[in-house]
């Protein structure tokens, strides 16, 4: 089973059942009307990418990724405080701040296979192995942009797994799918199992996959390359710094010698960052 709750529920609540059990699911995470202008933008993109994917997006998989160099309504749903009050509670004591892992529009079509599962961290193996309880560095979500339902391939998700040994196989008895309406996230930790689920309608399933990484990891995605300089700068200060136009210590990801939201904003250079560089670079 799956928790739900509201949006506006109490945060300390939803923070005992997400690390309890990997996995929450938020409703009314992100209001309806952007999800409306988001698929509007995205319509003629999204019609023109193939149905498809290969083994591990199960066959029947439509997708687009840049969503962020293709329409500014993404900057709701990454900022999102439903979102990034989790991330805050997850990921904060493991880094100064957190970045957009990946951001994709993941459709999924009759007629394809179970996407094996598997956790989002598996992208870092063998370089990082996360120990079960041990901080974590990756908060992935999946926003329902069409209600989902367990025939429409509803994500398959193994509450508790994110404590399980690397090598223990799921039981079929302990998948659930992430029945939500339009509007939810799915939030659960990178360490948790699971995949998409087959589409036995004559609808697409669609969803926002997406997930924020803490800020000194390489992204799974470049978003600097996905939503280059130009069209960053059409976006809102908190939505591009989360797809990285920020440092995360003060040098960590640093260019032109300055914060990359700096020379996007044209801003004047940081003077207590200043110092800490100067500091940073005599210990080097
Ligand atoms: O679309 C889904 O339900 C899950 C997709 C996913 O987990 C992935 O591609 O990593
Ligand atoms: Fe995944």
């Amino acid at each position: 089973m799956i928790r739900h709750f509201q949006a506006s529920d109490d945060r300390g609540a939803m923070m005992e059942a997400l690390q309890a059990d990997g996995v929450i699911v938020v409703e009314n995470a992100v209001p309806q009307g952007v999800l409306d202008a988001m698929m509007e933008d995205l319509k003629a993109d999204l019609a023109a990418a193939p149905i498809g994917g290969g083994e591990f997006f199960g066959g029947a998989m439509r997708r687009i990724h840049g969503l962020a160099r293709r329409t500014t309504t993404v900057a709701e749903i990454i900022t999102a405080p439903a979102l990034t009050g989790l991330a805050d509670g997850v990921l904060l004591e493991n880094c100064r701040n957190y970045r957009i892992q990946v951001l994709g529009l993941f459709q999924v079509w009759q007629g394809g296979r179970l996407q094996p599962l598997h956790r989002d961290i598996g992208v870092y193996e063998p370089y990082i192995l996360r120990e079960p309880g041990s901080r974590e560095i990756l908060l992935s979500w999946i926003v329902a942009v069409s209600d989902f339902t367990a025939e429409n391939g509803a994500t398959r998700i193994v509450p508790g797994s994110h404590t399980w040994p690397r090598e223990r196989i799921a039981r079929e008895d302990e998948i659930v799918q992430a029945e939500m309406p339009r509007g939810s996230a799915v939030v659960y930790l990178g360490s948790v199992l699971h995949g998409a689920a087959v589409n036995t309608t004559d609808q697409p399933r669609s969803a926002i996959v997406s997930g924020y990484a803490v800020g000194w990891l390489r992204q799974e995605e470049s978003q600097l390359l996905d939503c280059p300089p130009e069209a960053a700068a059409r976006l809102p200060l908190a939505a591009r710094q989360l797809l990285g136009y920020r440092a995360h210590t003060p040098i960590l990801g640093w260019a032109e010698q300055r914060d990359p939201d700096d020379l996007l904003a044209e801003r004047e250079p940081d003077v207590a960052a200043e110092g800490y560089k100067v500091q940073s670079l005599q210990n080097m």
